[in-house]
């Protein structure tokens, strides 16, 4: 880890502002120091670090682009690009944290919630006092979230909440999550859940091979009483929970350049080390293969996610843009750890080096956020105006 080089084959830095430059510099120091050292120990145990929030919190990874006057970091989408691509060269479970946090919780809040709940919860979360969670998928309705049966009734002084979620980043220990349920019209609308309301429960889902250093698991609803005053009412109907995995997305599709990078810096480095029949396997025309198409498949991913990043900085960029780069980023990323891995040969599946856990974590990024077939529909629907989802 120490020696890690970012690639960065096609001068994208020039492209770069100063800003940028040194937030990334400090995400990446803080990788570094506080994320790399203890990250295999806590995906082996199946722990997720608690140490690292206030770090994360430092670094601006929780509200990035939310502005200052709530404790945000006030910075553009490239910087909340930047973060999430340093934080996930380290693991991508600690970048779902910041992301859940960033996109799904204090997004919607500051997107649809009421002055009150902004001043309530934004500064907390961006401090890491609080940590959120984003409860929109269910047992029965994962990618098709249209179908949720979670539901409220109006009881006149409160709502009362009943239903389950299922595969929810962070619930264990949530402070607040932000969920989706539709009203007596059956028209969706958000939530905030605290935790200690009576009935709301968060238990948590073991026994993943995937993203094991970020706690998973339900949040279950048994007549909650909600206050009236934790709806969210800027928004509602499925639009609300897609306008954040919109956020959510862009910076995956940069997280999971962080990721290929780890994997394609170690395998370079093992590669030139790596001795076999008398010559660095460096030397070996299908090594180099791997590690050509691995450097040209990442620079793509950083001109696509740049271009996705001024784009949204002006507001232009579209939902199905941004799938397209949250399928192509982490699909090539998988690809590299695939590849990465086996260049390492037998060291390849240990601990030792980080590109198995890579490797295993990307398996739950292509699935979450969009699995990377509805992502594929996504584009096709903007191509052809037909959506083939039903
Ligand atoms: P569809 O008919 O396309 O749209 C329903 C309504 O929503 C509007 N809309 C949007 N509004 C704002 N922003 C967007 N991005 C929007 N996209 C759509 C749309 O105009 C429509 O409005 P209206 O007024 O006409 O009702 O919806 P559909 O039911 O056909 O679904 C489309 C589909 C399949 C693409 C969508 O359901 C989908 O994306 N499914 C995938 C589900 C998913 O991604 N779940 C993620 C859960 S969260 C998570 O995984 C967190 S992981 C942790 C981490 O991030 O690290
Ligand atoms: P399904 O929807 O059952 O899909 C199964 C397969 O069918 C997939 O290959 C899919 O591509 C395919 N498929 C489905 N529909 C179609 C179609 N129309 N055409 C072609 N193929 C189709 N959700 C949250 O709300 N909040 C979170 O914080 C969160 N965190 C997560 C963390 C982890 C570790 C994981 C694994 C998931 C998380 N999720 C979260 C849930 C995630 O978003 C869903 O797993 C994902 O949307 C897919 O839903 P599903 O698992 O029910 O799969």
């Amino acid at each position: 880890q120490d020696t890690f080089q970012a690639p960065d084959y096609y001068n994208i830095d020039d492209l770069l502002t100063e800003e940028h430059r040194l937030v990334r510099q400090a995400a990446r120091d803080w990788v570094k120091r506080d994320v790399s050292p203890i990250i295999e120990e806590a995906a082996q145990k199946a722990e997720f670090p608690k140490s690292i929030i206030k770090g994360l919190s430092e670094i601006g990874a929780f509200g990035p682009y939310i502005p200052e006057e709530y404790g945000g970091a006030g910075l553009d989408q490239i910087s909340y690009g930047l973060i999430m691509q340093e934080i996930e060269r380290g693991d991508s479970g600690v970048r779902s944290t910041a992301s859940v946090q960033s996109s799904l919780v204090m997004f919607p809040i500051y997107a649809y919630g009421t002055d009150e709940q902004k001043k309530k919860f934004l500064p907390k979360l961006a401090s890491g006092e609080f940590m959120g969670a984003f409860g929109l998928t269910e047992p029965d309705h994962g990618s098709n979230p249209s179908g949720m049966t979670s539901n409220y009734k109006d009881k006149g002084n409160h709502y009362l909440l009943n239903g389950a979620k299922m595969w929810i980043s962070n619930a264990p220990f949530c402070d607040i999550a932000v969920v989706w349920a539709k009203n007596e019209e059956g028209r969706i609308h958000g939530l905030i859940v605290e935790r200690g309301m009576e009935g709301f429960s968060t238990p948590e889902t073991h026994n993943k091979w995937s993203l094991r250093a970020s706690a998973t698991g339900e949040l279950i609803f048994d007549n909650v009483k909600v206050p009236k005053e934790n709806l969210l009412t800027g928004k509602s109907g499925l639009g609300a929970p897609l306008s954040c995995l919109d956020s959510a997305r862009f910076g995956i599709a940069w997280g999971a350049i962080g990721a290929a990078m780890d994997c394609y810096d170690t395998a370079l480095r093992y590669s030139k080390e790596r001795m076999q029949f008398d010559k660095p396997i460096a030397s070996f025309q299908l090594q180099q293969k791997k590690l050509a198409e691995m450097i040209t498949e990442i620079t793509k991913a950083q001109l696509l996610a740049l271009r996705l990043g001024q784009l949204k900085n002006e507001g232009k960029a579209t939902t199905a843009q941004i799938s397209m780069a949250k399928r192509n980023n982490v699909d090539m990323a998988i690809n590299i750890a695939r590849e990465a891995r086996q260049m390492l040969g037998g060291m390849g599946i240990t601990g030792e080096y980080s590109i198995m856990r890579h490797m295993m974590n990307l398996e739950s990024v292509i699935t979450y956020e969009g699995t990377h077939d509805i992502h594929l529909l996504i584009t096709g629907a903007d191509v052809t105006g037909i959506p083939a989802f039903k």
